[in-house]
This record gives structure tokens, sequence and C-alpha cells, in this order.
């Protein structure tokens, strides 16, 4: 995992469809998209994501599933990914098979001395730092936590949680390999520049 990674929040999109927040962040430069919606139908979610899907394929981006291993294996979704809270992760992997993307959030030490036993694609840093996006979280790891992961972790790190043009480079800096951006990208008037600005960030 390298880039930028978009994970959307429809709520966030202020009217516009999810499809062209999706489709302009990905001509941004956004390198993953995971879909993550928590009060949608199995319905609508599937039909979500196989129009996110179509939108992804021409752009050889992947698609990931938050949470749900059933929406992600019924729409053949190239990953998905769990927190500590959702499916656990050996019994995602075996379902997903071990050519998908799995990723794992972990927001303990503990988790992440657990995650080196697991063969993830990556951990998700989760918040690095505090976020009106998701609130019940268990407190900030901070660049100094991020960085301490780096030094230990042998998983590729996707950074998430408070993540803007303002931090994107110090975030990089401290370790991670991938930025996974919500109200940054979902939220901006031009989801396609502030896309192309992340990008550059991580790239410099
Ligand atoms: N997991 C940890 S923080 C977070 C998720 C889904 C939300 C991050 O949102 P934002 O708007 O990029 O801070
Ligand atoms: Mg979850």
């Amino acid at each position: 995992m390298k880039g930028l990674y978009l994970v959307t929040d429809r709520g966030l999109c202020g009217g516009r469809p999810l499809e062209d927040v999706v489709l302009r962040s990905v001509k941004g430069g956004a390198r993953y998209v995971q879909i993550r919606e928590k009060d949608q139908s199995t319905r609508d979610f599937i039909e979500e994501a196989l129009r996110i899907k179509e939108i992804l394929a021409p752009f050889r981006v992947p698609l990931i599933i938050n949470d749900r291993v059933d929406v992600a294996l019924a729409t053949k979704a190239e990953g998905v990914h769990v927190g500590q809270d959702d499916m656990p992760y050996t019994m995602a992997r075996s379902l997903m098979g071990p050519g998908a993307i799995v990723g794992l959030s972990v927001e303990t030490w503990e988790d992440v001395e657990k995650a080196e036993g697991l063969d993830c694609d990556y951990i998700g840093v989760s918040p690095v730092f505090e976020t009106p996006t998701k609130t019940d979280t268990k407190g900030a790891w901070g660049l100094d936590g991020l960085a301490r992961i780096k030094a230990f972790s042998r998983h590729r790190l996707v950074a998430i949680g408070g993540i803007n043009a303002s931090n994107a480079a110090q975030v990089t800096a401290a370790g991670a390999d991938s930025l996974a951006v919500v109200s940054g990208i979902c939220a901006a008037d031009d989801p396609e520049a502030a896309s192309r600005e992340l990008v550059g960030l991580i790239e410099k």
C-alpha cells in the first residue's frame, strides 16, 4: 500500500453523488478507495459498490469494502478492511482468499503486537489525530505513536484520522506508507484538487 487512500462518507459529500466524489478523487490520484457505509441497507450498499467498482476499473484502483465481508464477496471487490470489533482478521482472510487486500485497524499497542502474527496487507493506524468524523476511538496515536509502530511493525502502515494538507507531509515523514482521508476529500469543494494536493505531499 502506497499513496493516497480515499475512505468514503456519503454524509460529508454535501449533496453530491458519492460516485462523483470518488471519480474526482481518483482523477486527482487516489490509489485505493474504501467504501464505508454505516447505515445503508445491504441492497443499497451492494448497488453502490458495483457502481463504484465500474468507475474504478479503468484507473486500476482497487475497491475495498469497510467491515462487510459479505458485500465484498458479493461484489467481487478487491479487498476488505476490518476493525477490532468486526469479523476476526483470520476469518476475513480465509473468506476473501490469499489474493485479496485485507487491512486491519490497530487502536492499541496490543493490537499492533498481535498484528505481527497476521498476514494482513496493511495495518490502519487509527486514529493518528482526533477527528470529528469518528469519535468512538480509543485515543489518538499522534505522530510519536505512528513512528513507534513504524519502528516495530513489519506491516505497511495506512494512517487515518485528521489527515489533511496541513499535516500530510509530517504523517508521511513519521512512517505512514499510505494516507487515508475522509473529510479532507469528501467535504472538499474540489475533491480532485484536494486529492492531487495530498498526493503531492505524500510523494514529496
Ligand atoms: N477510522 C479512524 S479515524 C476515521 C476512521 C474511519 C475517520 C477519519 O476521518 P477524517 O475526516 O479523515 O479525519
Ligand atoms: Mg469497522
